[in-house]
């Protein structure tokens, strides 16, 4: 696989020049400063890969070129939308920039409850806490009818050990982490400048009612059959991200969760650039995915891997786990034997060694992601070595 990473652009901290030090091939970004639904022109996706490449790296993916909510519900200005979309692939395409990296996730990207939960190591990595998520959903956005979609043990949890400790400050700190700080910087409709994030939060939510999984199906299926014609042309492989957590969250349909799911949206747009971006770590919140599996029946459909995985508890919770993970050996030992140049990134590294002071997007650290990517490059490595083993064997 090609050894990504995901760089935030000339603003991150972690430099161009860091990232050739560490073994990192290809650049994986977006045009951040671009709002979302405007056309990303020739000029400014020319001026960033002209920036990665005098920096002796390659734009090796876009992740995301965000698709507009109203494309997901279905707006009365999804067409326009649409068109745009199409006229920014179509300039990555002259450009060069040949994967492309969304999510068809309606209004929430991806969810946490804790951005720096303690591991017993000193590190602290992310966590999704069920009951403290139904604490949000039903005691802070007091989403009419939320009680429903949470079984009783998490009701339980949610009473008598989350409520006891929520204080103004934890409330505030719960509504950050869910809906500002992990969607501000992909790009999302939440950002830190907003000063009720709860109020606007709702006010999306309305967006989708009448919105059912089978309507945001139809809904993705019209999006990809518009834009193909234009990853025909310019040979573009489009990638959806699948859904984190995989279920349907805060009365939202989601319908990219797993294998039904995969299957479904491959077979209804059956071009080869309809792809998936098959991130481990996504799938792996449910403890329904076999991840191992989901990857050998797929390889053939990723145009992008992303490397992490998770523990799932019985309660639901789940947590990143090590890069090491057994799982995630045997799903690098698959896109490395069966799509040996597809493009790779490390996701969701704990925070470790001074990453907690220098304000990283969440999940993005510098010396946990690089202690991720020495990991899965050993790993790859040891494939390799394994299979010219077999090889001279034969
Ligand atoms: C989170 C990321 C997602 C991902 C988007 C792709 O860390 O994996 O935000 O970039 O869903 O559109």
């Amino acid at each position: 696989m090609e050894k990504t990473w995901r760089w935030f652009g000339p603003e991150d901290p972690i430099t161009l020049d860091m990232l050739r030090q560490i073994g990192v091939e290809g650049i994986v970004t977006s045009l951040h400063h671009v709002p979302n639904g405007a056309v990303w022109s020739y000029d400014e996706v020319k001026k960033m890969k002209d920036y990665i490449e005098d920096h002796g790296l390659r734009w090796s993916v876009v992740e995301s070129l965000p698709v507009s909510e109203s494309i997901k519900y279905g707006g009365e200005d999804r067409d326009k939308l649409i068109e745009n979309y199409k006229e920014s692939l179509a300039n990555l395409g002259k450009n060069g920039v040949k994967t492309v990296c969304y999510n068809f996730m309606p209004v929430l990207d991806w969810a946490r409850t804790d951005l720096d939960y303690p591991n017993p190591d000193g590190t602290t990595n992310l966590y999704f806490n069920r009951a403290e998520f139904a604490y949000f959903d039903i005691e802070i956005l007091k989403r009419p009818g939320a009680e429903k979609d949470y079984d009783d043990e998490t009701l339980r949890r949610m009473r008598e050990e989350v409520a006891p400790r929520m204080s103004e400050e934890a409330r505030r700190r719960l509504v950050e982490n869910i809906i500002v700080k992990t969607q501000g910087f992909v790009n999302g409709n939440i950002t830190e400048s907003d000063l009720n994030p709860v109020e606007k939060f709702r006010s999306l939510l309305k967006l989708y009612k009448g919105v059912d999984a089978e309507k945001l199906r139809e809904n993705m299926v019209y999006f990809l059959n518009a834009i193909m014609p234009v990853c025909d042309e310019y040979d573009i492989n489009m990638c959806v991200h699948p859904d984190d957590p995989p279920m349907p969250i805060l009365g939202l349909p989601r319908i990219v969760t797993g294998d039904a799911d995969i299957n479904a949206f491959l077979d209804a747009v059956p071009n080869p650039h309809n792809g998936l971006t098959f991130c481990a770590g996504s799938l792996s919140g449910s403890a329904a995915n076999d991840v191992p599996e989901l990857a050998r029946k797929y390889a053939d459909r990723t145009h992008f891997v992303h490397a992490r995985i998770c523990n799932v508890m019985p309660n639901g919770d789940f947590k990143e786990s090590t890069h090491l993970d057994p799982r995630l050996i045997d799903v690098i030992r698959t896109f490395e034997t069966q799509r040996p140049g597809v493009p790779m990134r490390v996701d969701h590294a704990p925070l470790m060694l001074g990453d907690e002071k220098m304000g990283y997007n969440a999940g993005y650290s510098f010396h946990g992601r690089m202690l991720a990517l020495g990991m899965v490059s050993g790993i790859m490595a040891t494939v390799n070595a394994d299979s010219k083993t077999a090889k001279t064997e034969k």
